[in-house]
């Protein structure tokens, strides 16, 4: 199956970069009067970059059923074709986050040369402990890094470091660790001793790490465990990460919190600590529903953004996050929905970078609530659509993706190539 082309993504722009110029030589007159500078708010755009999640190109599902599209990816390879796509059309998302097993190849030069044929390298890798593999000798039902068999746990642990050899052999440069560890009676499992059992198996994952390897700790409230998680909240993966080492950080994956929960104070806390290592973006209403980034709360995005461009301020250039999208396509084309996620992560963003933070600064000492709000808010009511799709046309994107992304035929092409999946399975992936 062919790629989209440069020259299919310049005709499909050709007839649209009139209304674009008009509109981006508008915002970018607004924003000089506002006294900032287009020019390197564009050149800061086209620097953002968010890793596709190798298994958010398939068609996600619950745990009632998963309906699969057409021309669902049949392996990692195609998997690395999709997200290449993905990252052709925004220009933003030139890595990818694998998962293993789901991912497991053979021969991984030849996956890391795959993926660099669609101009993509890889982000952090994640490891599953959260499901038995066939012929897998132990078996994760009443844990995993944090179970009471110490066989169970060494599995557990050698599946950790596997997943570090891979990441090595694939440039990667970071570990996520999430388990669904946990319990779902009260008196189920000691709430102190499990985690105990998490601090040694990650010790042990630890000392495997490469000197410039970060291992990323990934808290979640609940699911698949619905009365106690090990990992449940920031506070519980701060002390571990503190207890591991300089190279353990939080990874915050955005619906892993209780409804109305101030995910960017977490964000302000963790940045502060030096203890921020990255995100996984989504958007939810009520659970994990692992939903589109910005598709329920963009304002809450926002404030994320907005607590990341204040640590950057703070802490400096060396402030890296690694930041990742992880969602679940249920309805929707996959592709289609990674390229309005990546859009709206960066819209944030460059929403973000518009904030007078001097003038923020001064009303919050001055306790001037009202006038702190509305500086804080006059990014998010800032339409940057023109800056951010001026920055994808000059990395050589699409003004409109979506709309190019179905003149090309891509999704007929692969159910065409890649054999129709049987509906009637269940899980995410
Ligand atoms: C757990 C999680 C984790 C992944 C999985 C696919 O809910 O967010 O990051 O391993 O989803
Ligand atoms: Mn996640």
């Amino acid at each position: 199956m062919s790629a989209i082309t440069a020259d299919f993504i310049a005709d499909q722009n050709r007839t649209r970069l009139a209304d674009h110029r008009e509109d981006f030589e508008a915002l970018a007159r607004k924003l000089a009067r506002r006294g900032l500078d287009p020019e390197a708010l564009v050149r800061d755009a086209m620097a953002f970059a968010v890793a596709a999640p190798s298994w958010g190109v398939g068609t996600g599902g619950t745990r009632f059923a998963r309906f699969p599209g057409p021309g669902e990816p049949r392996h990692v390879f195609d998997k690395l074709a999709d997200c290449g796509l993905v990252h052709s059309l925004t220009r933003l998302t030139p890595t990818v986050s694998p998962h293993f097993p789901w991912d497991k190849v053979k021969d991984y030069t030849e996956l890391r040369e795959a993926a660099k044929s669609h101009g993509l390298a890889f982000d952090a890798v994640n490891s599953n402990t959260f499901q038995d593999q066939a012929g897998q000798p132990l078996s994760y039902k009443f844990g995993s890094l944090t179970h009471t068999d110490k066989a169970v746990r060494e599995q557990a642990i050698a599946h950790n470091v596997e997943c570090v050899e891979i990441g090595r052999a694939l440039g990667s440069k970071a570990l996520t660790v999430w388990i669904g560890d946990g319990s779902n009676f009260a008196g189920q499992s000691s709430l102190a001793r499990a985690f105990d059992r998490y601090l040694d198996s990650t010790a042990a994952i630890y000392r495997a790490l490469p000197e410039d390897w970060r291992m990323l700790l990934e808290h979640k409230l609940y699911e698949p465990a619905f009365y106690s998680t090990v990992i449940s909240d920031w506070g519980s993966s701060y002390l571990a990460a503190q207890h591991l080492g300089p190279k353990a950080e939080c990874l915050v994956d955005l619906g892993h919190h209780a409804p109305n929960v101030n995910i960017e104070q977490i964000v302000a806390r963790l940045a502060r600590f030096g203890k921020l290592g990255g995100f996984h973006f989504n958007d939810s209403k009520y659970g994990d529903d692992d939903l589109d980034a910005a598709s329920v709360e963009p304002f809450r995005l926002y404030l994320v953004f907005h607590e990341l461009a204040e640590a950057r301020r703070t802490i400096g250039p060396s402030f890296s996050p690694a930041y990742m999208i992880d969602q679940s396509h249920n309805v929707t084309d996959p592709i289609e929905s990674l390229m309005q996620s990546a859009i709206e992560i960066a819209r944030a963003r460059a929403q973000a970078q518009l904030v007078d933070a001097d003038a923020l600064a001064a009303a919050q000492e001055a306790n001037d609530a009202l006038t702190a709000h509305r500086l804080l808010k006059a990014g998010f009511l800032t339409d940057v659509s023109p800056l951010i799709a001026e920055a994808r046309v000059r990395a050589g994107g699409a003004l409109d993706p979506i709309a190019t992304y179905r003149a090309s035929g891509y999704r007929a092409a692969a159910a065409r190539e890649r054999p129709a999946i049987a509906a009637g399975s269940a899980g995410i992936v």
